[in-house]
């Protein structure tokens, strides 16, 4: 197992991971910016060091900062948590190059998921279903024309470098293709330094699964079932649970069994998510994969048990999984409903000090969070502020918990989305499972 541990992240991830630090019995030191100087990671770490000024290029982002401090700490292993360096190919090849081991995938894995065409080309040829479309980069309008007129409208353009929303565009007709073409190429080349793009049918009404897998380094991968993302705004989401209302035994048997096909067939290890997007009839293509543990892993850890940070740590370490897929049963319905310090309505974020700050409690009931009274929340960083996290036997009494608990909540001093997952949770339509990723634009709260 690590000596120990440098956590490169802050607010409620960081204390996750310090938890399974503390528990696996390795030391941890949190970083900090100037502007996190209250931060309860600091607290719970063994160490802390202040890296930077409280822009996140200056401290959460300084890759040498981090590396010295890992260096001067004496720390043999990094936590990049999610967001900041999570997937940052170059980052990892630094911290190889110092001795030190990155908790998560390999360069290679990072690079090759996040060229979206590059995966979706290696997925086809490992036989996971993907989306009819380009086989790869589209070089030019003429090209993509030819191809859409093939699949039929509608059909999207997406960056290559693009994923989680950015550089999309949906094309409806012949005449808007040229045009749509350019903005999307122009739109990625300004947004990722990289304007290749690729084309794909449209798939309407789409619904977000995705599948958790967990892989060490002796081959073994394991899946931990999936989680149901639809329940977003903007390409946020805002809510996900587990297992999803939108598909059957049958379909999740193929999903998982093929989401374990893609980590296997590229020699994946660490954890990650093979996202999925489901059609109307039920029919799931790959979207892409991600490479890191993500914000919603604990609706996971609450239907399967099992601490995922601490297996990804231990499977860094190289050590083996401490579980095979006979040992995985899932139990009940989990829920998480996302606490951002935003405004409900507008959805713009709402930074300054939490006055008041009472958590929900009782049983089967989970928050991560980094908030207390008198925290502030800084306007630098991602207005996440808590999750909270029920389990119910099935779903209906999971969306019972969930109303039960932020109910609980009080937070003062800055504006949530707890109101506004209150309306969704009553609504007719989520109550029946008619999740989409278009619901907040079509259902009334
Ligand atoms: C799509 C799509 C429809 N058809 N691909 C958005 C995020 C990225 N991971 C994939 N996305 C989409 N890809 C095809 N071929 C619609 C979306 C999409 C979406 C997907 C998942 C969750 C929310 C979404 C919101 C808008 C569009």
């Amino acid at each position: 197992m690590f000596k120990k541990i440098l956590i490169a992240n802050r607010g409620e991830i960081a204390l996750r991971l310090i938890r399974a630090c503390r528990e696996l019995g390795v030391p941890s030191v949190a970083v900090y910016s100037q502007a996190d100087t209250t931060s309860l990671h600091i607290q719970q770490a063994d160490e802390s060091v202040c890296i930077g000024p409280p822009q996140a290029a200056a401290s959460y982002l300084n890759r040498h900062a981090l590396l010295s401090t890992a260096e001067v700490t004496d720390a043999d292993a990094i936590h990049p948590g999610y967001g900041f360096l999570a997937e940052n190919a170059e980052f990892v090849e630094m911290c190889q190059s110092v001795g030190l081991t990155f908790i998560g995938p390999t360069a290679e894995h990072i690079r090759l998921m996040g060229d979206k065409a590059r995966a979706k080309e290696t997925m086809t040829a490992a036989g996971v279903p993907v989306v009819p479309g380009s086989d790869g980069v589209v070089e030019t309008a003429r090209e993509g024309l030819a191809l859409a007129r093939e699949i039929g409208f509608p059909v999207i353009v997406k960056a290559s470098a693009g994923g989680g929303g950015k550089g999309m565009r949906r094309i409806n007709t012949e005449a808007a293709f040229s045009s749509a073409y350019s903005a999307a190429r122009a739109e990625a080349g300004a947004a990722f330094g990289d304007d290749r793009v690729y084309v794909e049918r449209y798939i309407e009404r789409p619904r977000h699964v995705e599948v958790q897998i967990i892989a060490d380094r002796f081959g073994n991968v394991v899946h931990l079932g999936e989680r149901d993302c639809s329940i977003q705004r903007r390409h946020q989401k805002l809510l996900e649970e587990s297992p999803s209302p939108a598909i059957d035994e049958t379909t999740r048997t193929k999903m998982t069994e093929v989401a374990i096909r893609a980590a296997q067939s590229v020699g994946y290890q660490s954890a990650g998510t093979v996202e999925f997007i489901v059609d109307k009839d039920g029919s799931f293509y790959f979207m892409e994969m991600n490479t890191r543990i993500q914000v919603e892993h604990p609706v996971t850890e609450m239907v399967t048990g099992i601490d995922l940070v601490k297996e990804q740590i231990r499977v860094a370490a190289g050590l083996p999984l401490s579980i095979t897929q006979k040992d995985v049963c899932f139990h009940g319905h989990a829920i998480e409903c996302r606490v951002n310090a935003e405004d409900p309505i507008k959805f713009t974020p709402s930074p300054g000090t939490i006055t008041t700050f009472i958590p929900a409690g009782g049983p089967w009931t989970r928050v991560d969070t980094a908030a207390y009274a008198g925290a502030t929340v800084p306007p630098y960083y991602d207005s996440l502020i808590a999750k909270v996290i029920v389990l119910g036997h099935d779903r209906d009494e999971a969306i019972i918990k969930m109303r039960r608990a932020l109910g609980e909540m009080v937070i003062e001093g800055v504006k949530t989305t707890i109101p506004l997952h209150q309306r969704i949770l009553r609504t007719a339509e989520f109550q029946r499972g008619e999740v989409y990723t278009s619901f907040l634009e079509t259902v009334k709260l």
